[in-house]
């Protein structure tokens, strides 16, 4: 059910300049789908950290206590709260006392485990930098989730497991979905996850419904950076219009497979550049959303 209010949420991720990732792509996301966007930067960069060498990065741990104290002393209500990139563990212990004051039947929080992505290179984990020592804070962080959107990589970070050296089963994909959910959080999407040759798939897993699924992603053999932010800002967007979490999920695969494909067609955009998601975005959200209200 499509709600016709503004939904209001905190979108918690930093600001990097160039390069297409987190409020760079939450912000217009999010408020192309009709959700109210209250930006919380954790840190501002000039670029973000994959290729990029010498970018600057100005963490901002010490504004975020006072940002959202004077929010809550304005009585703000807010419906939700998405995290992404947090600069330091010290955030997040920030943001943990924040939503549990929040907490409160209707109050979604989504939180995207930012940690690394085996992906992006052939051979080894990368854990981007000023990552390692967020793993314990984010252990405990996630238990706070409502939803969580880990790539494979960050959900076996999270689950102390190895990452499969191939493709994985259904069958193993809905158990690593399961010890996810025991960890705390009703709703799992774990992204980037290859379940056969040039075969990938977004596993996702609703609690309350106890149905686990297995989207199809059109595999691209490459990299698209950024993808992970959009795909947690739509599933964040689409809660939060009142879509449920596996039509959420679609959206967002749906979304990213539109953002690759046009980024295909731009031979000159870089790896680094990130993945164009501008062009069919208005056109995308105001389509879906007229869909779903006719379906009312
Ligand atoms: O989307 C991941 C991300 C977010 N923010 C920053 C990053 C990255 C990945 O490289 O460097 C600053």
């Amino acid at each position: 059910m499509i709600k016709s209010y503004i939904p209001r949420v905190i979108a918690v991720n930093d600001l990097s300049g160039f390069g297409r990732v987190s409020l760079t792509e939450s912000i217009p996301i999010l408020s192309a789908m009709g959700v109210e966007v209250c930006p919380l930067p954790t840190a501002i960069l000039s670029t973000h950290t994959y290729h990029f060498k010498d970018y600057t990065f100005c963490d901002l741990t010490e504004e975020m206590p006072k940002i959202l104290n004077h929010w809550q002393s304005l009585d703000i209500n807010f419906d939700g709260i998405c995290t992404g990139y947090m600069g330091s563990a010290r955030q997040i212990e920030i943001l943990a006392t924040f939503i549990k004051t929040q907490k409160k039947p209707g109050f979604l929080t989504v939180i995207d485990p930012v940690l690394g992505d085996n992906a992006l290179s052939e051979a080894e984990t990368v854990y981007y930098d000023r990552m390692n020592d967020l793993l314990c804070a984010m252990k405990k962080f996630v238990t706070l989730a409502d939803v969580i959107t880990p790539n494979l990589t960050e959900a076996c970070l999270l689950l102390d497991i190895p990452f499969p050296d191939g493709p994985i089963s259904d069958n193993d994909l809905f158990d690593i979905m399961e010890k996810l959910s025991a960890l705390g959080p009703k709703c799992i999407a774990v992204t980037s996850v290859m379940t056969g040759d040039n075969k990938m798939c977004v596993g996702v897993l609703d609690k309350t419904k106890n149905e686990p699924a297995i989207l199809d992603c059109s595999y691209v053999k490459r990299p698209f950076h950024g993808t992970g932010d959009i795909f947690a800002a739509v599933l964040t967007g689409a809660l939060l219009r009142g879509c449920d979490m596996l039509s959420a999920s679609q959206m967002a695969v749906d979304f990213v497979r539109d953002a690759i494909s046009e980024t295909m067609k731009h031979p000159d955009i870089k790896i680094e550049h990130g993945s164009v998601f501008e062009p069919n975005m208005a056109k995308f959200f105001s389509v879906r959303f007229a869909k779903e209200t006719e379906r009312r």
